[in-house]
Parts: structure tokens; sequence; C-alpha cells
């Protein structure tokens, strides 16, 4: 980019200056997205017109060639995990975790059932019931990420949050499906998440946004005085709350250092305001660092209380406890990342245009001396650009912040940021490139671990606008990659995405190997294998065994290409009905399926899996089963009848 586009860049992050009114600034930040729906072109051209020095031909993966990594997405309001392959950017796979899907059966079978339902706190349950439920249809799940071993991708499990019911959830990378769904009580709405990186991951941090009553059973409605917020870390290995803080102001995005010292959150509401202007009036809201091994000594000698079975800590400002530290950063602070050099953490300003740099290592200090000012760990604090979100690293110095009124990404260097910050008359910026349009999250290659890689940088983009063909009013999100050559970025690929490209993390193929088929004792249908054993059925081998306990009725059939083990069976009009399914196929990439005709009944069975679902047959008639995944030429006639005799 040229110097002009780079003065022009700073002339307009100084109209919305760190000192702006709540109001002026909210105003500001509706008036960037307006603007940008017509102004578009000149990003286009300045990107397009970039010296093509970059090795795209390095990010062409052709037909039948694999690609180098998995790229695993949150999907936002959608609520499931996706895997895209990089950098070709072909879609994968689908993991479904807080949706219901049609194809896999997940919140329909009894296996997916038990798992929504192990760790659902009671009252849930019973909210549930009242509304003719099991488990809930919606989530919000906004970040994945992996676990780690001594700040390196250790390949064995994703944790993700869910905003919407405030739940914590896990995907087991041997098998791509989620295995553990924990509802967190307390908090309220489950934003940032973060596994612990070093040594491992043994806390997985987890941040409450919403703020409530204290005891929100309704004795306490709107007096927002009496609201507090949840920072929560959950035991990674058990899945189950190890100990909650309660703090100041809400909680946004989190992070883990590098020294298994200490976990950071962002709250964008240190006023604990619950409309726009109160939440927005503050110059300055905060970080809030949490001290983990004081937090762990804490608990040691019992100073804490025990809240809906969890262990609660008080962290607030005014408890001036050793678990808590608050550094004041401008304003409405976003993303936090914590760069793979050990020493820099990044605070994204949001309704600032700066990114705050601070030094974990002076983070004892504050610690250590009450005297000590909290702003003293600040090493940087670059303008970057209007309304930076998130960052990540090349590995070799440099961030990238997403700017999502400027529509751009900027690259800058963490040295020359601090010497900045010290008055040295150097400028951080590197590059600015458009992105198309309003960028959230973004990756770098294995870039929140020390793996860190200068190779590939991807932008997930919230708006779409003009870019492809209409769809309607509701338009797919869009995400980008770039080739990373020296300080060039060169664009290669631009896709729509449907809701949405939230987040993602880049993951080298060599860490992700996962089977190609079952294991016969997976944990997964264990329940459902009890049954079948005092059933007196081996649900391993051939079985087309029909079992009758009162009105509940147990239907055990085998799958093999391309026949169900049962061509019929029979039951009563009023039955509980469960079928069993057990796929006896142990070839790679041999799925079947098991639909109910007319009874909104469905599900995947994996080769060598059993899965089981549960329905009440109330029609009398002749109902087909057939099977939903294409498995065999003779796919269409994998079929069966279920007689339903009517009730006299
Ligand atoms: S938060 Cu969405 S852009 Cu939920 Cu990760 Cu920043
Ligand atoms: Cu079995 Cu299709
Ligand atoms: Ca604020």
């Amino acid at each position: 980019m040229s110097d002009k586009e780079k003065k022009s860049g700073i002339n307009r992050r100084q109209m919305l200056g760190t000192t702006a009114a709540g109001g002026a600034a909210i105003a500001g930040f509706g008036a960037g997205r307006v603007a940008l729906v017509g102004g578009t072109g000149a990003g286009v051209l300045a990107a397009g017109a970039t010296p093509a020095r970059a090795d795209v031909s390095s990010a062409h993966v052709g037909p039948g060639d694999l690609d180098e990594y998995y790229g695993f997405w949150s999907s936002g309001q959608t609520g499931e995990v996706r895997i895209i392959g990089v950098p070709s950017m072909r879609e994968l796979m689908r993991i479904p975790v807080f949706n219901r899907c049609s194809a896999t059966g997940w919140g329909q079978t009894n296996e997916s059932i038990r798992i929504h339902q192990e760790n659902m706190l009671p009252a849930t349950r019973e909210f549930l019931a009242a509304n003719g439920k099991q488990i809930h249809d919606n989530g919000d799940l906004h970040h994945v990420h992996m676990s780690f071993t001594d700040g390196r991708y250790d390949g064995q499990y994703l944790y993700m949050n869910d905003k919407a019911n405030t739940r914590v959830a896990r995907v087991r990378c041997d098998v791509m499906k989620c295995d553990k769904i924990l509802e967190i009580p307390n908090a309220k709405a489950i934003h940032g998440l973060r596994p612990q990186k070093v040594p491992r991951t043994k806390y997985v941090f987890a941040n409450g946004e919403d703020e409530t009553p204290m005891v929100n059973d309704g004795a306490v409605l709107d007096d927002p005085s009496q609201y507090v917020n949840f920072f929560t870390a959950v035991d990674a290995d058990e899945m189950q709350v190890a100990w909650q803080v309660m703090v100041t102001g809400n909680l946004d995005n989190t992070d883990a250092d590098y020294d298994g010292k200490y976990a950071f959150s962002t709250s964008y509401n240190s006023e604990m305001g619950v409309n726009l202007p109160d939440m927005t009036y503050a110059d300055m809201d905060h970080v809030v660092i949490f001290n983990l091994a004081e937090i762990e000594a804490g608990i040691e000698r019992g100073d804490y209380v025990e809240m809906n079975g969890v262990k609660v800590l008080d962290g607030r400002k005014e408890a001036n406890s050793q678990y808590t530290r608050y550094v004041p950063i401008p304003n409405n602070p976003h993303g936090i990342n914590m760069a793979p050099d050990r020493i820099h953490l990044c605070v994204a300003g949001k309704l600032s245009p700066t990114v705050s740099v601070l030094d974990v290592r002076r983070f004892d200090a504050l610690f250590e001396d009450d005297s000590v000012d909290p702003r003293s760990v600040v090493v940087a604090e670059p303008e970057l650009g209007l309304g930076p979100l998130h960052t990540c690293f090349d590995g070799q110095g440099n961030a990238f912040t997403t700017l999502f009124l400027d529509s751009q990404v900027v690259k800058w260097n963490l040295a020359r940021a601090v010497e900045l910050y010290n008055g040295a008359d150097v400028d951080p910026i590197i590059s600015k490139n458009d992105v198309h349009y309003q960028p959230g999250h973004n990756s770098t290659c294995m870039g929140e671990t020390l793996d860190a890689e200068a190779k590939y940088y991807l932008t997930m983009n919230k708006f779409s606008k003009d870019r492809f063909l209409n769809t309607g009013p509701l338009k797919p999100e869009n995400e980008q990659l770039f080739v990373l050559d020296g300080d060039d970025m060169e664009l290669v690929h631009d896709g729509p995405t449907f809701a949405e490209p939230h987040d993602s993390i880049l993951v080298h193929r060599s860490i992700v190997n996962p089977a190609s088929i079952w294991s016969r004792d997976d944990p997964m249908w264990a329940e459902t294998r009890r049954q079948a054993e005092a059933d007196g059925i081996d649900i391993d081998n051939w079985m087309d065994t029909i079992v009758r306990d009162g009105n509940k009725v147990r239907v055990y059939m085998s799958s093999q290409a391309p026949s169900f083990s049962l061509e019929s069976f029979t039951v009563n009009q009023g039955d509980e009905v469960t079928v069993i399914v057990t796929n006896l196929d142990d070839i790679d990439d041999l799925t079947h399926g098991f639909c109910m005709g007319d009874h909104g009944v469905a599900m995947e069975v994996g080769p060598m899996a059993t899965s089981s679902v549960t329905f009440v047959a109330a029609k009398p008639g002749v109902y087909w089963y057939y099977c939903q995944w294409f498995c065999h030429a003779l796919h269409m006639e994998m079929r069966g009848r279920m007689f339903v005799n009517p009730v006299a």
C-alpha cells in the first residue's frame, strides 16, 4: 500500500479518538458499516495491484491431492464444528455439537441425547421437560480450540463454547465426534474459551459474558448493582467445572500464557451497564489477569463458597484478593491473543483504534506488590485502524489484526510497536490489505501455538455483500485465504460460508490422525451395550431380535450392505420403540443409516458403530424404514417394514 493510503488511514483513525464519548463512538461504528456498502471498489483494486510475488502455486491443491492443514471452524449460531482442508478451503466434514443434525441423528439418537443430558443442570432438565423437550435445539458455537501439551497442539481433543445455552463441549479427534457437553452453573453465556497451553491442557478457561444476580432464582431482577460475572475453569479431562472466580465487569474473550501461570480475559462492560450507553461510556475498560497458582492455593485453604456444587472464589476488584488483577484497557476491548514469542499479549481495542500490548513477564510484579501501577504491564499501544477485533501471529515477530470498520487486515511488527511506545520514530505497520467485508477472527497456521508459521493467513468476514450471486435477503458470509510471502499477502481464496465462519484454528495434518472405522468397545454406546447385555443380546454380531418389556419394545438389528437383518418387525400402537442398529461392515467409508419413514427419525451408523433411537409408535399402519446413507448399488433396496398394530 502507498504512504498516502497509510496516512489517510491514520487520519480516519484520529476521527475516533480514545476519548470519544460512548454515544459518538457507537455512531462511528454504525457509520463505518454503512460506508462500506458502497466503498468496496478501491479495496478490490488495491488487493489486485499487489505485485504477484507470493508463491500462489503452493496454495493449489489438485483433485485427489490432500491438504496440508486441517482447519477446525466454529460455525457460530449454526452450533456445529466444521473441518475445512487448508489451503484448498474444501469443506471436509461437519461435526454436530450444539445443533441437531438430520444426517447423523445428533440430538436424536439415544447416544447423543445421553451426552447432552449427562452434565445438564437439574433446572434445565425441568425447564426442557416443561417445554416438551429433552435437549436444547440450538447453540452458538464461537470458539473451537485444540488441547495442548507444552504449548503445542497434541491432537487429542477440541474444546468449544455455547454462548446461547452456557455450555462447554469436547470433540474427540480420534473419531471427530462430540463426547461431552457440560452446562456451566452460575455463569451466563459462555463466550471466550481457550485451553491452558502449558504444561498441558489441564483446564479449559471459559468466560461468562452476561451479568445476572449471584443467585439467579427470581428474588433479584432489575437491580444491576447485585449482578455478577463468573470466570470458569473446566477440568479438561473430567469435563467438570474445576472452579470459578467471581469478577468485576463482564467477560468477553480469553487466552492463556506459555508459562502455565496466568489466564486473562477482556471485559467490555467494566461499567456493568445494562444498555448500550452504559456499556460504552467509560474510556477504559479492563483485562482481568487470573493467577492460577493463587487460585489453586485459595481452594486448598478453603477460601471459597460453594454455589451449585462449584467452588467459587472472590476475584472482584473490591475483594482485593491475590486471585486477580485488573489492567485498564481502552475501550470496550475484544480479542485477546497471546503471541508465540511467549512474551506479548495483544488486546484489541474495538472502539479504540489501538491494540494494547501487555508483557506477561511483568504480571508477577502486579501480584507481588500492590503499589505497582497495573498499566505498567502495557509495553505498546499502537494505533492500527478502526475497529480492531482479533490478532494472530506469524512466528516471526509480526502480528495480523483484523479491522472490522476499515474492512482490512493490518500486518504490524511487535518489536517496532514497543519501540514506538518507548519514543522511537518508527512505524510498526507493515501493510494493510482490504478484506471483504468486516473481518472478525483471523488465523495463521499453528498461529496460537509455539509452532506458529508464516504461510497462510485466513480472515473470516462477517459480510459478503456484493461479492457473490444474490441469495436473497440472507447473504452468506465470506472467508478469504492469503498466501504469505515476505511482506506480501496474496489473496488465493474467496468463498462464501453459511452462518458463520466465526473462528478457526489451522492444524498441521501430521498432528491429527483420526480412525477410519469405529472400535467395537467405543464408550459412545456403552450404555446401549449394557441394555443389550441385560436383554441377552450380543450387539457385536449378527442380531435380529425383538425384545418386549411391557410397552417398551427394543428392536435389535444389524446392517450389512445392502440389507438390514430384519425385513420387518411388528409393534403395537402406543409402544415405545427403540431401534438399535450395529453396522457390521468394517470397511473404510461404509456408513449406513436408519430412517423410519413418517416418524421424524433418522441416524447415521458408521462402520462398526452401534446407534439407537427411541420413538412412540403412535400411528397404526405400515411404515417403511430405509438406509439413508448411500452405501451400495442396492442402497435403495436396503429397507424394511414396521407394522403398527392398532390397539382395539
Ligand atoms: S468473538 Cu465473534 S468476532 Cu464471539 Cu470470537 Cu470476536
Ligand atoms: Cu446401507 Cu445405504
Ligand atoms: Ca465499556
